[in-house]
């Protein structure tokens, strides 16, 4: 294999599998590069929607596909905001909204919110598909703090730290990332099991 396709047009997901795979020989394509079809991520998990956003690219590029789907997980708020994370406020919310909607929403709960973010990734070829996860547990805080990173990262302190993602530089955040976890065994179980690398 010397090609791969991330389907994905966010500039820090490709950037941090180019980091993990072209030490191996691998050219990491994206969909920044070429016009696919749009795919709605209406799936009810995490897995269903990487596993669909692999399958759609592969079946449009015929080049084996890497996708992933991720997003934050509370418990006192049962689950959410769950698979619509990056939707939470309303469709096209900025990051902002959605924070400022979260943080509204925890209002009534005491602290410590406990939190995880968790990623879905999943590989697809013409023989081969699977998926896989990783997980960061941690808690929201009630004022943001830091501006590195995206999305939930100001309010995101990780377990173990006294900083949230935000006030991480990115190879801080990608040594310890839901993402990364998951990139990571996906890139092992393409070496060791499926002997693809
Ligand atoms: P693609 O679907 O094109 O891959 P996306 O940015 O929409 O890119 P996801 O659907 O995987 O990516 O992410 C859903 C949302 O979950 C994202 O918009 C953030 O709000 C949140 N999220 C995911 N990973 C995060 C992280 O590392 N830090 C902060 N927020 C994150």
């Amino acid at each position: 294999m010397t090609d791969i396709i991330l389907a994905t047009k966010n500039q820090n997901k490709v950037r941090e599998l180019k980091r993990l795979f072209e030490p191996l020989g691998i050219r990491v394509h994206s969909l920044l590069e070429f016009e696919t079809p749009e795919i709605i991520e209406d799936g009810k998990t995490f897995e269903e929607n990487s596993l669909k956003k692999a399958r759609t690219i592969f079946n449009f590029t015929g080049k084996p596909t890497i996708a992933d789907d991720s997003g934050l997980i509370v418990e006192q708020l049962n689950g959410e905001p769950g698979v619509y994370s990056a939707r939470y406020a309303y469709e096209g919310a900025s990051d902002e909204e959605n924070n400022k909607k979260l943080l509204e929403k925890l209002k009534k709960h005491p602290q410590p919110h406990f939190a995880k973010f968790y990623c879905a990734a999943s590989y697809v070829d013409s023989n081969n598909s699977f998926t896989v996860s990783g997980e960061l547990e941690g808690q929201i805080i009630e004022t943001p703090r830091g501006s590195n990173g995206f999305g939930y990262d100001p309010l995101f302190l990780p377990e173990g730290y006294n900083r949230t993602l935000a006030q991480m530089t990115v190879e801080e955040k990608n040594k310890i990332s839901h993402r990364a976890k998951a990139f990571a065994k996906l890139k092992e179980k393409l070496i060791d099991e499926l002997k693809l690398l």
